[in-house]
């Protein structure tokens, strides 16, 4: 154990001088290796020096980095980056999000990209590992210049993509109405109808029933199996939601129908309270119709409900909480304060949103804690029924989704706590599934050869 601690280690530095200054991606990694040395010091082969396995799975395939010039709607043009990382393929083609948000840079799809591949691996479903995005920023932007921008973006992109390559899908601030600008560049440029490109289309053109709810209903899902295993259930209890974009909407809309009671969600500029409860038509109003911030909702919800701005939902205290927006949201004070609130559960909807010092305070309180790469992973895993579809030229019921979803979602929970247990962390699913989907991709790596 004490090799592969410092095996591990050594690792850590080497990737840490190789890739400087990208923090989001090096803490992403630790948190992968702080993990492994029960793994490694039982299969010596993951961590022979010689076979440089880890080497290997830090690196990127390939990586592309594109300039992206769009014209504003008063004939302004500006210049974005575009990014399309493609981490890993041995277990399929590169699957993963674009997001667009003046937050993204290198580090930052790469954290999201290596994230990915271990999450892919845990649905079982034969998906590689990748992300994209650019720091472009929706926000404020008019159709028109969301669509020119999009047109730029997959004028570049489309020559690294494809069903079997490739397949993009979205992610913050790429939603329902930027897939679809995509994919008709796409197919306007490639002169082909292959749906499988993307994922996340309307479903009146190759896109699948459920993808829009599947990682919010996925993350309530797996929360329910984490209470599950602790003789308890969701009926009853109250939860607080941050973010108010497609995840977290799903998560509240979820919540509602096994019975529990979300009382929160945020943006950027603070969050809402809701005593009663979201009214969730009038938020999917406010956020899916306006595109508007969640102080409208407040405004326009009655006394039940405040706006406080700047604040973080995890102030407010409740049975289970779900991060849903974004990276690093949720920090070792707020963990200390979900603790004196009585929370019993944690659901990471959105990617890394606990800082390591959280998750450490959360789990040494006897929370349960569902890491992102198991319990936001329904998203990915609709994405690849929404391929299997589109392989077949077939359309699914929002029912057969659902019920595979479930299925998903209740099996990716199992071997995730199976494999924390065999590995001598019981209730530990960072580390369970961290070495689970460790397993899978270095054991296809492995089999591989050096590639
Ligand atoms: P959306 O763009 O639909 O919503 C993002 C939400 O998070 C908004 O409420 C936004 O507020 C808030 N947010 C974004 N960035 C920040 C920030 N820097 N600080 C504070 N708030 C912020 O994105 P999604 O709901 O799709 O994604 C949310 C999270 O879930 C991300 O971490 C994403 O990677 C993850 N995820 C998404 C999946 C999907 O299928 N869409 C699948 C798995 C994980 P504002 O509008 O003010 O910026
Ligand atoms: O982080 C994620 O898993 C996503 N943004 C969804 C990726 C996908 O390909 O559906």
């Amino acid at each position: 154990m004490k090799d592969s601690k410092d095996r591990l280690e050594a690792l850590r530095v080497g990737i840490e001088r190789r890739n400087p200054a990208q923090p989001e991606f090096h803490q992403a990694v630790r948190e992968v290796l702080d993990t492994l040395a029960p793994v490694f010091a039982a299969r010596p082969e993951y961590a022979d020096p010689a076979a440089a396995l880890v080497e290997r799975l830090t690196e990127p395939e390939r990586q592309i980095v594109f300039r992206v010039p769009w014209q504003d709607d008063r004939g302004r043009v500006h210049v974005n980056r575009g990014y399309r990382v493609e981490f890993n393929s041995a277990l399929g083609p590169y699957k993963g999000g674009l997001r667009f948000h003046p937050s993204v840079d290198i580090g930052v799809v790469k954290f999201l990209g290596f994230e990915q591949i271990f999450k892919n691996a845990l649905t079982g479903l034969g998906i590689g590992g990748g992300k994209g995005g650019s720091d472009f920023d929706p926000r404020g932007r008019s159709d028109a210049e969301v669509m020119r921008f999009c047109q730029s973006f997959m004028t570049e992109l489309h020559r690294h993509i494809g069903e079997h390559t490739d397949v993009p899908a979205g992610d913050i601030g790429v939603g329902g109405r930027e897939i679809g600008y995509l994919f008709g560049q796409y197919r306007r440029i490639t002169n082909r109808w292959e749906a499988g490109v993307l994922t996340g289309k309307g479903q009146g053109w190759g896109g699948s029933a459920i993808r829009p709810q599947a990682t919010g209903y996925g993350s309530v899902l797996f929360a329910a199996e984490m209470l599950g295993v602790r003789g308890g259930s969701l009926d009853g209890l109250t939860a607080v939601v941050s973010g108010s974009g497609n995840v977290a909407l799903y998560t509240v809309e979820k919540l509602q129908q096994l019975g529990a009671n979300p009382l929160t969600c945020s943006d950027s500029h603070g969050y809402v309270v809701d005593d009663k409860g979201i009214d969730l038509a009038l938020l999917k109003q406010v956020k899916e119709v306006e595109r508007g911030r969640v102080s409208e909702y407040a405004a326009r919800r009655g006394s039940s409900a405040r706006f406080v701005p700047g604040g973080r939902v995890w102030e407010v205290p409740a049975d289970i909480a779900f991060p849903s927006a974004t990276q690093n949201e949720l920090d070792a004070q707020d963990a200390r304060t979900l603790v004196a609130g009585g929370v019993k559960a944690v659901s990471e909807g959105a990617n890394m949103p606990t800082t390591p010092e959280a998750v450490r305070i959360l789990q040494e309180a006897g929370v349960a804690f569902g890491p992102g790469k198991a319990a936001n992973a329904g998203g990915v895993a609709v994405s690849a029924l929404e391929m299997s579809q589109n392989a077949g030229r077939a359309a699914w019921s929002a029912q057969r989704v659902e019920d595979e979803l479930a299925a998903i979602m209740r099996s990716i929970h199992a071997v995730v706590h199976e494999t924390a247990e065999r590995y001598g962390a019981p209730g530990d699913y960072v580390t369970g599934a961290n070495i689970a989907g460790f397993e899978r991709v270095a054991d296809a790596m492995l089999a591989q050869g050096v590639i």
